[in-house]
């Protein structure tokens, strides 16, 4: 067949694994083409003209937005689908009541189905891609066949993609097989849509024992961006299960003191919740002069335990996927300042001179916008302009706060793990956990308000242990086990700290003022790690006094602090309920301690 003619492999390509794998999923999906990319400029230049003649991107204003590029997706084709993610290990238990499970030998079949002829009339691409900085003993290969170009130049951006990762391959080196297909194959002389994708069948799947990922029907993020999700936190929990170590949904940043001292520290927040900002933070000016906080991830962290007792994290993506509204010089700065270039944005408005626009990047939208849907837009037409999960793709070199250490192989050592979700009640600003296990119990508790990064209901609280209901890639009881016990792996655990931005007063009013006054918060979870840093002990655990955190520069009074800090112990004994009925969907599962744990807790709150 002269499609499978058509894919011979470049010389340096020398891993014949891939090469066969390549060979066998040509024939599986019949593609028109097949090419090898390897990332270089020129194959980045063609995809994007092609793409700007097929109508799948628009190109920017260069004078506004250089080198820039937008993409309006399927209306139907907008963000993650959980209910279309399956887990399909070789039993059910493995997989655990938190995942979608289909047997594999069944899903294999349905994979084969869908998969045969998915690729007809388009292009195969090949782009491997290295999951951290290449040849990092951290770092994970996978190799993502794909039929969209805009994920080609999409993962050019998110990861190391290109030739070199052919070379770390070799000829025996080990990669993660990732399949991806829009689901929209065309038959000769049909024409194109600018989004291609299937509205019948979106699959998600993963094979955690063999560790491969096949994606079909959606092109966008997290769903066809397969080394993000899909590879670097399902897959990748796997991996660090069976291996000793963590892959989590947590950005990590370094804070630096007036001193020079410097801390690394991690956030777990559910998605969608100000973890890009806060990967960004710009403290305030008054009282925080010679503190600076740099950024090395804003949504994965894989994490090690090192020789010297302590963690190691690296970041293993080399971009950002972030969502766009609500992002403004004032909520994040150094955002604005990355994304001002070189990117690719997903379905947000562009306005008539050629940039882009969503809601919160200013306080006034301009008169007339293109919406995401690309009709047309003016303020007060009752429809959003860009769409509430809407995307920036940018590489992470752009970002003014990029820490020096963001692509150290050995990746940073971690002092302090926070977790926080969007609660409007019940969670104080800030709570240090007694110790590691309660600190895990903390985590896998946690709850947040849903917003729209996700398909569903929005404005309910969801359990999120760990910010990973979504990205854990076994049996979520083994998970909490596996928390545990890395803790006992090193001499210095992290401290761990819960966090919420998000209480409201009762006129429903945010009371904290969040963005760059978090670093108030942050500062004390650094002198707690200093072993400087007063609290006073609750029954939650360890929270600052009013007077222990530093208010130069903000009216902030004990009052509001109150507000912001205070513990109900009705509210905490629903919250209690809510624990209990996680626990309830884990039965079975659940570690003995963290069950103890929520015998203590109890205990303590006197409920
Ligand atoms: O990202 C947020 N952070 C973390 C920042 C470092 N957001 C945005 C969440 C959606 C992505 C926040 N929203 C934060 C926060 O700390 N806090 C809030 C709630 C809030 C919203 C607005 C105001 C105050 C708090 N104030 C005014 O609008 C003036
Ligand atoms: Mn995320």
């Amino acid at each position: 067949m002269n499609a499978v003619l058509k894919s011979a492999a470049p010389s340096y390509v020398r891993n014949t694994k891939l090469v066969d794998w390549v060979n066998q999923m040509a024939a599986l999906t019949k593609p028109d083409r097949v090419v090898w990319c390897d990332g270089s400029q020129e194959e980045n230049d063609r995809l994007l003209a092609e793409m700007c003649a097929s109508g799948m991107l628009k190109k920017l204003n260069p004078a506004k937005r250089p080198n820039s590029y937008l993409a309006l997706s399927d209306p139907n084709d907008v963000a993650r689908v959980e209910e279309r993610t399956f887990v399909c290990s070789e039993t059910r238990e493995a997989a655990g009541p938190m995942n979608n499970w289909v047997a594999p030998a069944e899903m294999r079949a349905t994979m084969n189905r869908l998969f045969d002829g998915a690729m007809r009339g388009r292009t195969m691409y090949v782009v491997p891609f290295s999951m951290g900085p290449l040849g990092s003993h951290i770092a994970q290969i996978g190799v993502e066949l794909t039929d969209s170009p805009y994920v080609v130049v999409s993962m050019r951006i998110m990861t190391r993609m290109g030739r070199a990762v052919y070379d770390v391959l070799g000829e025996e080196g080990y990669f993660v097989p990732c399949v991806h297909s829009v689901g929209l194959p065309l038959t000769p002389g049909q024409a194109d849509v600018r989004w291609p994708c299937n509205n019948d069948e979106k699959w998600i799947v993963h094979f955690p024992e063999t560790r491969e990922i096949w994606s079909f029907g959606s092109g966008y993020g997290g769903n066809a961006l397969l080394g993000k999700k899909c590879l670097a936190l399902r897959i990748a929990s796997v991996m660090a299960r069976d291996e000793g170590w963590l892959a989590e949904h947590m950005l990590i940043l370094g804070v630096t003191d007036p001193q020079g001292r410097k801390t690394y520290v991690t956030g777990a927040f559910p998605s969608a919740c100000g973890k890009t900002n806060f990967a960004m933070l710009v403290p305030p000016r008054q009282g925080f002069e010679g503190w600076k906080v740099t950024t090395i991830g804003e949504d994965i962290a894989w994490i090690k335990p090192h020789a010297d007792g302590k963690f190691y994290a690296i970041n293993p993506e080399a971009g950002y996927f972030g969502v766009a509204p609500g992002t403004n010089y004032h909520t994040n700065p150094n955002c604005m300042t990355a994304v001002e270039r070189d990117t690719i944005f997903t379905n947000v408005a562009e306005t008539p001179d050629g940039d882009v626009w969503w809601e919160g990047m200013t306080d006034t939208p301009p008169s007339k916008l293109i919406d995401w849907q690309g009709k047309e837009w003016t303020p007060g037409c009752g429809r959003p302009a860009a769409h509430a999960n809407s995307r920036f793709t940018v590489p992470a070199t752009r970002c003014p706060s990029l820490d020096p250490q963001w692509d150290d192989p050995n990746g940073v050592p971690i002092s302090a793990f926070l977790f926080g979700g969007r609660r409007s009640d019940t969670t104080p600003l800030v709570t240090e956990a007694l110790d590691w296990d309660d600190g895990v119990y903390k985590a896998a508790t946690m709850g947040s308000e849903t917003t729209a990064a996700i398909a569903g209901k929005q404005g309910v609280v969801r359990r999120d242990p760990m910010a990973m209901i979504a990205f854990v890639g076994y049996n979520m009881g083994d998970y909490f086990r596996h928390w545990l016990k890395m803790g006992r792996t090193v001499s210095q655990p992290p401290r761990i700290f819960q966090v919420n931005w998000f209480r409201k007063n009762a006129q429903g009013k945010f009371v904290w003022p969040g963005f760059g006054d978090n670093m108030r918060v942050l500062r004390w979870v650094v002198e707690r790690c200093a072993g400087t840093g007063r609290a006073r002990s609750t029954a939650l655990g360890f929270t600052p006094g009013y007077e222990d955190l530093h208010w130069e520069g903000l009216d902030f009074d004990a009052g509001q602090f109150e507000t912001v800090s205070g513990i109900d112990h009705a509210k905490w004994q629903a919250e209690l309920g809510m624990h209990d009925e996680l626990f309830k969907k884990l039965e079975g599962f659940v570690p003995s301690e963290l069950l103890d744990r929520r015998k203590g807790l109890a205990e303590r709150l006197g409920t």
